[in-house]
């Protein structure tokens, strides 16, 4: 009886990781939209599925003889990434069956499939104000020589009312590696305002300081009066304090951010200008709608706006629409390959992470040509019929020339 039980839990054990590598090892498919700005793929580069068993599973057989998962994962979302010696490392957010979310390290060297996890999950150190739950890693390779993880740190709001558990307060964590293992952490960033959400280090010194793209907020899910995207310097890293906050992409009414918005990963220098990629948020009668989009600010001046689309650049669809928080598509990472090509990760309705893929050009292209948003209706009308205008010369023409 018992020697049959084991045999049992043994194939079991065997079948779950050839169902794992099978997982891992699928090749991905890229998929042809119209709008040729990116490419999707078929399948998430990042599930749940994806965290190794050892993660999960007591494998002694006397301490788990059902093969019982002992340490669930919810969820795998919203990676940093990073291109490091060929390789693209993501530092994903695992969400724990527990509700407490933990970073982990995922590598490929394809960028589009084949991501596995190391070892072990990443152990962030702490502060004197411990941290009660983490994520949303943005990784900036600054010109100062180290790595920096700039994530979100949520502790239980002090002043919520007696019995008011969810009440949190957010701030933004920092840390530093060279190599994503051994992390060194900073204190917290102070800014002037009272919780902190998408927090960006950009890679270059402004004026001799760290800069930092920040998403001040009044509350924990409101933004409140925080007005969009703002920016701040600061004179240390190691105890980074930011005096002044000015915004800098500001939210506005009927528009992609009318709710919210925030930096996704550090910006992408170029010739034309510090290339963007941020999220916006909008309310609609079944909740929050999160969409991405770009904008582009000045190479020296890197808090100065200078493009920026009126419309979305990739938003919730099919598969990705649902989850545990649905129609959300949220970026923290994107990657610069040597020819031009960009793997834009992002996570799908709090749940799994996707890969889209692009180039730089494309990404000015649509940011510098695309038009402003209208803000009214009839702009929007007037804007289109240019085109169409344009267009039905363009095809005249064409006959004309086929006819003659
Ligand atoms: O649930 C959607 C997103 O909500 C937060 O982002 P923001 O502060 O911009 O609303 C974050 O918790 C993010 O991780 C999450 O994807």
């Amino acid at each position: 009886m018992v020697i049959r039980a084991k045999k049992n839990f043994e194939e079991k054990l065997k079948c779950l990781f050839e169902k794992q590598n099978k997982l891992i090892y699928r090749k991905n498919e890229s998929i042809e939209e119209s709008h040729g700005i990116y490419k999707r793929y078929k399948y998430p580069v990042l599930t749940r599925e994806h965290v190794p068993i050892t993660w999960r599973f007591d494998l002694d057989y006397g301490r788990n003889p059902n093969l019982m998962q002992r340490l669930g994962i919810n969820s795998v979302f919203n990676s940093g990434a990073i291109e490091s010696e060929g390789k693209i490392l993501l530092v994903a957010r695992i969400e724990g069956d527990d509700r407490k979310s933990f970073f982990a390290v995922a590598e490929s060297s394809t960028g589009v499939d084949q991501f596995g996890f190391w070892d072990y999950p990443i152990e962030m150190p702490q502060t004197k104000d411990h941290d009660v739950n983490v994520y949303d890693m943005r990784l900036t390779k600054h010109e100062d020589g180290w790595i920096y993880g700039i994530f979100c740190t949520e502790r239980k709001d002090p002043e919520a009312k007696i019995g008011d558990l969810s009440s949190a307060v957010a701030q933004a964590g920092i840390a530093r590696t060279r190599d994503l293992k051994k992390w060194e952490r900073l204190d917290d960033l102070k800014s002037p305002s009272p919780q902190q959400r998408n927090v960006v280090l950009h890679p270059e010194f402004v004026d001799g300081k760290y800069a930092f793209y920040t998403r001040p907020m009044e509350g924990f899910i409101e933004t409140g009066s925080g007005l969009g995207i703002g920016w701040g310097l600061s004179e240390s890293i190691e105890h980074a304090v930011i005096e002044k906050e000015t915004i800098i992409e500001e939210r506005r009414y009927h528009t992609i951010t009318e709710s919210k918005n925030g930096m996704g990963p550090p910006p992408i220098k170029t010739e034309k200008g510090w290339l963007h990629l941020a999220h916006g948020v909008r309310n609609t009668a079944s909740g929050l709608r999160y969409v991405l989009y770009c904008f582009m600010t000045d190479l020296k001046q890197p808090e100065k706006l200078i493009y920026r689309p009126g419309q979305q650049l990739l938003s919730p669809r099919g598969d990705e629409r649902i989850g545990d928080v649905s129609n959300v598509v949220f970026s923290n990472g994107w990657v610069v390959r040597d020819n031009g090509d960009v793997f834009i990760y992002y996570g799908s309705s709090d749940t799994r992470i996707h890969v889209a893929k692009t180039t730089v050009d494309k990404l000015l292209d649509f940011t510098i040509n695309t038009p402003e948003d209208g803000l009214r209706t009839a702009v929007c009308v007037q804007q289109r019929i240019g085109l169409i205008q344009k267009n039905l010369e363009i095809l005249k023409r064409e006959q004309r020339e086929e006819s003659s």
